[in-house]
């Protein structure tokens, strides 16, 4: 067997279960079948062609979506084994493709890292694709295999003679077992830049035939980042003012576990945490966030002592004011990751803790000696931030204490429904006065709410805190939710166990004023209320923009499109007897037509605000909301075609 002199053996290859398995219980292996399993299938092919990288064999994968929607990507890493499997008497390729588990997670030393999350392995890709081809480039040959629904339709054919090394793999999802077979170019994209981040010097590139560019090329896109996580804060942090001159960047390997930090401070209120677990995102972050923690708290307070910089400061500086206006990118490489959270989206290993909080001490530790003009601008921010906590503190009890002396507390421009079941009840925010009025008298009042909003309600992401909670509009959408903000161990914790609605509906105009309030409602919600954003609770209502009458009869259209069949379908052109009405505003409905388009849960249709990719909303807020307009301005100009920012 070829395979001999390399340290890997097919006989490594543990056989472990059939594929019959994924296709019965697709969900149990790649989380859903939605257009989020679809995409998650193009994740475990490229987590192996990362993992080459990883080992030290591949600078570059090239993806490419076909215009059927299938997948193909390249790597130049070592090539799937193609000698004999002795116990199955099969070629390794074989193995790989067709027993589960067995793709690249043979044993620990193959590789130093292997994909926490997914690492479900190619062999799930292979089981929930109508069709797949493999080709292998490997010493100095071709080989190659195809499936269908993971069965082999060939034995592994040797088709020709290359000096290169590397894997392609092509797959057409099975439309027998995926809802949705369309891939989003965007989301492809998002993922491959980050993943250029966490490995500087891998190549990664995207090409979409199904889309022509206007010189007759593919769309495409490619990333490529030399500085690693350093390019990353700043990428994220493109639309906020940096407070220090570079980011701060730590390397650090101990006990196989390898540590990478990148931290900037700005001159904004929020704190921003990306973290990543063998390239997989941690949103609930985990053992080695606290360990990235612990280390800014320890290092800054005993820096910020030892200069005497706190002795004036009449209260505790707490762990949160060191990290406002901190954006940080914290990533391990983990052999044998733990995985724990309702999400599992959150790192158990306890070691780890120790492992990041001793590199980024020292590393910090050091920048701090080193750069006294850049520590200084730090601390006396962090007492800015303190400051601001304090009064934030008292503005918000202040609020609380009121609503517990006037008994429900409840706003008074609040129509509450009858229903005190928080399951069956909604509460529409309406934009203005006049709207609510309509909305009031519209709404089924056994389970709706409604509370009006002035108009622009205040850009959080512009404002101090304290004026926050100042703020007429956000009292009362606090009270009126029944949520509060808690100090848990100094950190601020939205308590939503006395949430008054499952549904939180934003309805407002159809226009680009109403679309402004919506986003900043949404950036309230996205920076102050993020649980509920995340539990599934906010929603966007979408008003109809057109009334076509003709006679009696009155259809409602939410789109050109529709508009325009409507009208084929009562007979043909505008100009015989039938009439288009343009909503411009929720004003101009009546009370019987809001109900009828927008809030009859029979009827209507509403948007379920999600939070796709909490990086890239992070950015678009900022970015949408933030002080520079340079960023905001080019944001708009390449999404101007797509009507509504889909969150
Ligand atoms: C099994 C063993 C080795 C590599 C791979 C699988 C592998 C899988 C994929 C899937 C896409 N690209 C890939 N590249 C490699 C180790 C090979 C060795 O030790 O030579």
């Amino acid at each position: 067997m070829s395979d001999k002199k390399s340290n890997y053996s097919a006989n490594n290859i543990q056989a472990l279960e059939g594929l019959e398995a994924v296709r019965k219980r697709p969900g149990m292996y790649i989380g859903s079948t939605d257009t989020k399993g679809l995409h998650h299938l193009v994740w475990e092919v490229v987590d192996n062609s990362i993992d080459e990288h990883l080992a030290g064999h591949a600078s570059h994968i090239d993806m490419t979506i076909h215009e059927d929607n299938s997948i193909t990507v390249v790597d130049n890493g070592r090539g799937i084994p193609t000698g004999m499997h002795e116990k199955l008497q099969k070629s390794a390729l074989e193995v790989v493709m067709t027993v589960l588990h067995a793709g690249g997670k043979f044993d620990k030393d193959t590789y130093k890292v292997s994909g926490g999350l997914h690492g479900v392995g190619v062999s799930c890709v292979n089981a929930l694709s109508s069709y797949l081809r493999a080709e292998v480039h490997r010493e100095g040959k071709i080989y190659e295999q195809t499936y269908s629904q993971g069965k082999p339709q060939m034995e592994v054919k040797m088709i020709g003679e290359s000096d290169k090394h590397g894997t392609t793999i092509t797959f057409k999802p099975d439309g027998e077992i995926f809802d949705s077979l369309i891939y989003n170019f965007d989301t492809l994209a998002n993922r491959m830049r980050e993943l250029s981040y966490l490995n500087s010097g891998l190549h990664l590139s995207l090409t979409d035939e199904r889309e022509k560019e206007e010189d007759g090329s593919f769309k495409s896109t490619a990333f490529y980042s030399e500085g690693g996580l350093k390019e990353f804060v700043t990428y994220v942090d493109e639309s906020r003012t940096p407070l220090i001159s570079t980011p701060i960047h730590v390397t650090a390997k101990e006990d196989n576990v390898e540590v990478e930090v990148a931290m900037q401070y700005n001159t904004s209120f929020t704190e921003n945490i990306y973290s990543f677990v063998n390239n997989i995102n941690t949103r609930e972050g985990g053992t080695h966030v606290s360990g990235f923690r612990r280390a800014v708290n320890r290092v800054f307070s005993k820096y910020a002592e030892d200069n005497g910089m706190f002795s004036k400061l009449k209260f505790k500086v707490s762990g949160e004011d060191f990290r406002e206006g901190l954006t940080s990118v914290v990533s391990v490489k983990v052999p044998e990751p733990q995985f724990k959270g309702q999400t599992k989206g959150e790192l158990g290993n306890q070691e780890v803790t120790g492992i990041v909080s001793r590199a980024v001490g020292e590393a910090l530790s050091h920048y701090l000696e080193e750069n006294p003009k850049d520590s200084k601008r730090i601390v006396e921010k962090v007492i800015l931030a303190a400051t601001a906590r304090h009064a934030a503190r008292k503005a918000r009890e202040m609020v609380q204490r009121k609503n517990v002396l006037t008994g429900t507390g409840l706003p008074g421009k609040l129509s509450d429904c009858s229903s005190k079941d928080p399951g069956e009840s909604e509460i529409f925010l309406v934009e203005g006065d006049s709207a609510g009025g309509t909305a009031k008298q519209g709404r089924d009042r056994a389970f709706q709410a409604i509370l009006p909003l002035r108009g622009k309600i205040l850009n959080v992401e512009k404002a101090m805190e304290h004026k926050i909670y100042e703020n007429e509009e956000i009292k009362n959408l606090f009270t009126a939710l029944g949520v509060s903000i808690e100090d848990k161990d100094g950190e601020r914790v939205l308590n939503i166990e006395k949430l008054r609605y499952h549904k939180i509906v934003i309805m407002c105009d159809a226009d680009v004023d109403g679309s402004h309030i919506v986003t900043l409602i949404l950036t309230f919600f996205f920076r102050y209320m993020k649980p509920l954003v995340e539990q599934g609770f906010v929603y966007i209502a979408a008003p109809p923009l057109y009334l076509v009458k003709k006679g009696n009869t009155k259809v409602y259209a939410w789109n050109e499109e529709e508009r325009q069949d409507i009208i084929n379908n009562m007979g043909g052109a505008e100009a015989t007897g039938i009439k288009t009405q343009r909503y411009k505003g929720l004003g101009e409905m009546n009370a019987d037509q809001l109900w009828e388009t927008t809030m009859d849960p029979e009827e209507r249709i509403l948007r379920q605000v999600t939070i796709e990719d909490s990086n890239e909303s992070d950015r678009i807020f900022s970015m949408l909301m933030g002080d520079e307009v340079p960023p905001r301005r080019r944001f708009i100009e390449t999404n101007a075609k797509y009507a509504n920012i889909d969150v």
